[in-house]
């Protein structure tokens, strides 16, 4: 039992009536004797438990000070940095709301954000200026860089009382892309972090105080933030941070340098780790697991993984609304190309289209329960009514179970992409080919690499006189990168006389797949 905080034998969570879920995550650790330990480590530096609740404090405050009162909403578009958690646990601890989007998204996305959240302030690193501030010109909000605010803070009093909430309170949102419309914010509860973190985290994972985990997905993505925040300080590990953008060099950097025991990827990542691995090999000693979410991990790259590394990757599927893994392989029992099996305290349901459980072995729509699961999409309720049903949770993929049991994945049951694991719509991909002055229409689909790894293409009608070429293949490509997140650029472009569509003009993306 870890403050009041209790797991029962059917693996539900009992939490205090009032609680601030930073405590166990924060405070405790410096009472339990944990407070000259690294909780943050980074190539510039390292953070102990006791300068990390300090800090945190010191964040609260300053926010308290801006003017902020508990329930207001703090966008963060803040990198990997020990900064990320003082902003987050801070924000938290005095009752604010934080809510970290995607730091690769451009300005008309943050500046849909600022206004859906109604947030009060917006923190972001410097980095993400150029997007950032034309947002600020769109959507006006108070706003400045996380420079200012870390200067600010000094001043700040390193005290600060939690403010007490109901474990089922809003405590944070996570935004959520669809394959139409905007992102949709889902609200998250205190109780969520635990959940993910005590179920998936210690009891499939076993992390414990003395692993130190390193997550080159970053912290914005749920997957990220529990791997690289939420379980190193619910078990007062060590979490390794890096600002870079993940490739193997600064992935294999990190793994030499810090020697983690667990690592988190996604199959793109390492897909291209084994290709540099193929070229000059590398061990990883004290590595004892590797974990893969955000699109599904062929088996191949499995195999050759641990034929170079002799490590396992277990993959497991998680979502932004669950917050975590929800099906997941474990070291003790893995099974190459699925997705494994329910976290112990997670249900899942494979049903038809008329919501009846399917026949073993059938495939269907998958359908989770989960304690950590968000409580609703802000302002979206017809969102949430269609996603959120009876305290099930509709994933929008489809899966079937082998005889063993283990889940396999088979696609989603719309048209929406994972790509490096992040979400892609062929919608916003779409939009973006229609304003070259060439293209008429155009239809954006998933293809599989050569690494078996979903990439986008695009399907182009051309204007009358207009002839597609490399050259033309070029600048859509070029177009893409500039105005959306660059790895949503298609890979390949077709051009093609017409688009299936139906009888009401929809188009048929399910008829340009392979
Ligand atoms: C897909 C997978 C096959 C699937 C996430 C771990 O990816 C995460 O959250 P998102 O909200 O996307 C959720 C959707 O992504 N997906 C994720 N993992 C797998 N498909 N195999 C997998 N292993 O379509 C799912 O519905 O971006 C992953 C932990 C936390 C997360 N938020």
């Amino acid at each position: 039992m870890i403050m009041g905080i209790e797991f029962g034998p059917d693996l539900k969570v009992r939490l205090p009536s009032r609680f601030n879920v930073a405590v166990p995550f924060i405070d405790r650790h410096v009472g339990e004797g944990r407070g000259g330990k690294a909780a943050i480590r980074t190539a510039h530096e390292t953070v102990t438990y006791a300068e990390l609740a300090e800090r945190v404090n010191r964040a609260g405050n300053a926010l308290l000070a801006r003017g902020l009162v508990p329930g207001d909403r703090l966008l963060m578009v803040v990198k990997d940095c020990p900064a990320f958690f003082y902003l987050f646990w801070g924000a938290i601890k005095a009752g604010i709301v934080p809510v970290p989007p995607n730091t690769l998204l451009r300005a008309p996305d943050y500046a849909y954000m600022f206004e859906d959240s109604g947030c009060r302030l917006v923190v972001y690193s410097p980095e993400f200026a150029g997007e950032i501030e034309p947002a600020l010109k769109q959507f006006p909000v108070e706003a400045l860089t996380v420079d200012a605010f870390l200067t600010g803070m000094e001043a700040a009093s390193t005290t600060l009382t939690p403010h007490l909430a109901d474990p089922a309170d809003d405590c944070f949102w996570l935004y959520s892309s669809g394959s139409t419309g905007r992102p949709k914010g889902a609200v998250h509860a205190q109780r969520d972090m635990v959940v993910s973190s005590e179920l998936y985290g210690v009891r499939v994972l076993g992390v414990t105080e003395d692993d130190v985990g390193y997550s080159a997905a970053k912290l914005f993505f749920a997957y990220g933030l529990g791997n690289g925040m939420t379980f190193p300080l619910w078990t007062g590990s060590t979490a390794v941070l890096d600002d870079r953008r993940p490739t193997p060099d600064t992935t294999f950097e990190n793994l030499e340098r810090f020697q983690p025991t667990l690592y988190y990827g996604v199959p793109t990542l390492y897909a291209a780790q084994l290709a540099a691995l193929d070229k000059a090999p590398r061990t990883f000693p004290g590595l004892r697991a590797c974990v893969s979410a955000g699109e599904a991990l062929p088996a191949e790259l499995f195999r050759r993984w641990k034929e170079k590394t002799g490590t396992v990757i277990l993959d497991g599927i998680g979502s932004t609304e669950a917050l975590h893994i929800f099906i997941g392989n474990s070291l003790a029992d893995h099974r190459p190309g699925t997705s494994g099996k329910p976290v112990p305290g997670y249900e899942a349901r494979i049903l038809d289209e008329d919501r009846k459980p399917v026949k073993p072995g059938e495939s269907g729509g998958l359908w989770i329960r989960a304690e950590s699961a968000a409580k609703y999409y802000w302002n979206k309720p017809e969102k949430t009514a269609e996603t959120m049903v009876d305290g099930w949770l509709n994933t929008g993929d489809t899966y079937r179970q082998d005889a063993d049991g283990y889940f396999i994945y088979e696609g989603r049951s719309d048209d929406m992409l994972k790509v490096g694991g992040i979400w892609c719509s062929p919608v916003e991909i779409e939009s973006c080919l229609i304003g070259h002055p060439a293209v008429l229409e155009a239809a954006v689909v998933g293809h599989a690499d050569s690494e078996s790894l979903v990439k986008p293409r695009a399907h182009v009608v051309l204007k009358p006189g207009e002839s597609g070429g490399a050259a033309l293949t070029d600048e859509l490509m070029a177009l893409c990168k500039k105005t959306l997140a660059p790895y949503k650029y298609p890979r390949w472009v077709e051009y093609v006389a017409e688009l299936p569509k139906t009888a009401t003009g929809k188009i048929q993306r399910f008829k340009l797949r392979d």
